[in-house]
């Protein structure tokens, strides 16, 4: 008989995972349940509902004797009527809390829990009293080691990845793991992994490394033609700058042109430079790019460590992209060290300008691992003790984390909040549809999406300026 192994992903008690607890007070009424579950319903069939790459990559790995399966807890129950001989459950910064408890009940009922994912990976010893074993870094050739020494019957308490993997070994990916119905679409690859930048908000390059490592093409070429088989669905490509390596990125979707998919992904506005890699984008059939816009005033930009993007260069490139036929995502963050309240009002004018299909006007969450963690903390502007990470909600809820440097929170909340209100409108949304250059209902239906989130953060920052007004005396500084 064989052994049978669980991955498990674990949603995020608010945002994209469950609107019901970003900013409700007490219970839903009928309509309110009502709401809900269609918000549900719709996030659920929405872009966020794909399915996670790490389980998709670990489930692939074949050891004899073995079978593993994946349940995405955001759309399945957990499926506790088997016996399963081990459980994996990936741990995300925005979920630790519901992970850690998932695996408490878990060994409480007997299963072995194995934890790996990001949070694992940066802190390994706040997770060690939390699972059985604990797989630190990234797992594609560790996770081998693992399943065979379940079939011995001598798991170790840790195991760590000596060195990054070198992903142009090929490791294909089966999805055979997945139920495809519970995603909007189950075709999700990387074709890099690493981040050559060191933006001080994000961990990607601590997790991953400085340097971009490469799939080889032939495999993502091969991957593409064997995923089209099962799934004939929109691509999303989890890099984090798509056109990090133009040279490589133009062989590459010059040769997946021919298959004639639809993909998005996100990449830095550079791209907007490069008319070649732009056209070859374009037949590859790319629909949207999320780029990270983050702060218009350069001076914020770079106190935050981005250098790679001026924004004096945006806009015009913002327009390339667009005039290219694909859509742009425009991800600000409000909030950054030198911004002030003008900041407010260049938003606006900047989505106006550029057209931007898709704004999305967020409020920095300083993640624990991050430059930014820290330094927000030795600041002493960090909202919540640095050391109770449960504290923060990281995850899309919108309420402050931290003190903005240059305005008194009783000025940056309204601020916002006024901003947002302006922006995600149902008039915006259906003007952005309208204009979009391919890809309108997927605007229009995001855009939409976003009123609602946005006004569920709205309640959110209210509720946060009043507790900070009692507990403060008046001063929100
Ligand atoms: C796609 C994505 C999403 C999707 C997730 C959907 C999905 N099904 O994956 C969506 C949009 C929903 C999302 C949401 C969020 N995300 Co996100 N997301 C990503 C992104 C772009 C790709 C993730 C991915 O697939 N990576 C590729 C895989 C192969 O890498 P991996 O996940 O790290 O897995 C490897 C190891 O960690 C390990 N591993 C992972 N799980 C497990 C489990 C076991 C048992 C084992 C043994 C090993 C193991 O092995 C894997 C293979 O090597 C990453 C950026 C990135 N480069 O990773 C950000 C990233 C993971 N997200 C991040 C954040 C902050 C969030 C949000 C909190 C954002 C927000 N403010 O709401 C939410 C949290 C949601 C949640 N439930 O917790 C941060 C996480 C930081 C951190 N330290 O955790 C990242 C790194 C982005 C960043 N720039 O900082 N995200
Ligand atoms: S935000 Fe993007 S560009 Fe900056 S370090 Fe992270 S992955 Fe790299």
């Amino acid at each position: 008989m064989k052994l049978s192994v669980l991955l498990v992903f674990v949603p995020a008690d608010s945002g994209v995972d469950g609107p019901s607890l970003l900013g409700e007070t007490g219970r839903p009424g009928i309509l309110g349940s009502l709401k809900d579950s269609l918000l549900k319903n719709v996030i659920k069939r929405a872009q966020f509902a794909i399915p996670p790459l790490s389980l998709m990559i670990l489930s692939s790995i074949r050891e004899e004797g073995v079978e593993q399966h994946i349940c995405d807890l955001r759309f399945e129950t957990l499926p506790l009527e088997r016996e399963w001989d081990l459980i994996g459950i990936s741990v995300q910064t925005g979920a630790v809390k519901p992970s850690f408890e998932l695996a408490a009940l878990l060994r409480r009922k007997g299963f072995r829990v194995v934890l790996g994912g990001p949070y694992v990976t940066i802190f390994s010893e706040r997770c060690r009293a939390h699972g059985d074993t604990l797989v630190i870094g990234e797992a594609d050739d560790v996770w081998r080691e693992v399943l065979v020494d379940l079939k011995r019957g001598r798991l170790k308490p840790e195991y760590r990845a000596s060195e990054l993997p070198d992903l142009s070994v090929s490791r294909p990916v089966d999805k055979s793991a997945l139920d495809p119905r519970n995603f909007f679409t189950t075709n999700v690859l990387q074709t890099t992994r690493g981040c050559p930048y060191s933006c001080d908000f994000c961990n990607v390059h601590v997790m991953n490394g400085h340097q971009l490592r490469h799939r080889s093409i032939p495999d993502v070429v091969a991957e593409v033609g064997r995923f089209l088989e099962k799934d004939r669905r929109i691509f999303f490509l989890l890099d984090d700058t798509v056109n990090a390596d133009e040279e490589y990125a133009e062989k590459l979707f010059g040769e997946l042109a021919p298959f004639g998919i639809t993909w998005v992904g996100q990449a830095t506005t550079k791209l907007g430079e490069n008319r070649r890699l732009l056209d070859v984008f374009s037949a590859s059939g790319c629909g949207a790019l999320l780029v990270g816009i983050e702060s218009l005033a350069e001076a914020s930009n770079r106190a935050h460590g981005k250098f790679h993007n001026p924004a004096r260069r945006q806009a015009e490139n913002i327009r390339a992209i667009r005039s290219a036929g694909i859509c742009v995502y425009g991800s600000f963050i409000y909030g950054l060290d030198e911004d002030t309240a003008e900041e407010a009002g260049a938003i606006e004018a900047f989505l106006d300008d550029t057209g931007i299909d898709v704004p999305g006007i967020n409020l920095l969450r300083p993640i624990p691992g991050t430059g930014v963690f820290d330094r927000f903390a030795d600041e002493g502007r960090l909202l919540h003790d640095r050391n109770d990470h449960d504290a923060f909600r990281f995850s899309w809820g919108q309420e402050m984390l931290y003190r903005p440097k240059r305005m008194p929170l009783d000025e940056f909340i309204p601020s916002y909040t006024a901003l947002t209100r302006r922006v995600f409108s149902v008039r915006h949304a259906l003007r952005r549809a309208a204009a979009a250059p391919t890809l309108k209902s997927a605007v229009l239906m995001f855009n939409l999406f976003y009123v609602h989130m946005y006004g569920l953060s709205r309640r959110d920052l209210a509720r946060q300026m009043e507790e900070l007004c009692e507990t403060e005396g008046g001063r929100s500084r």
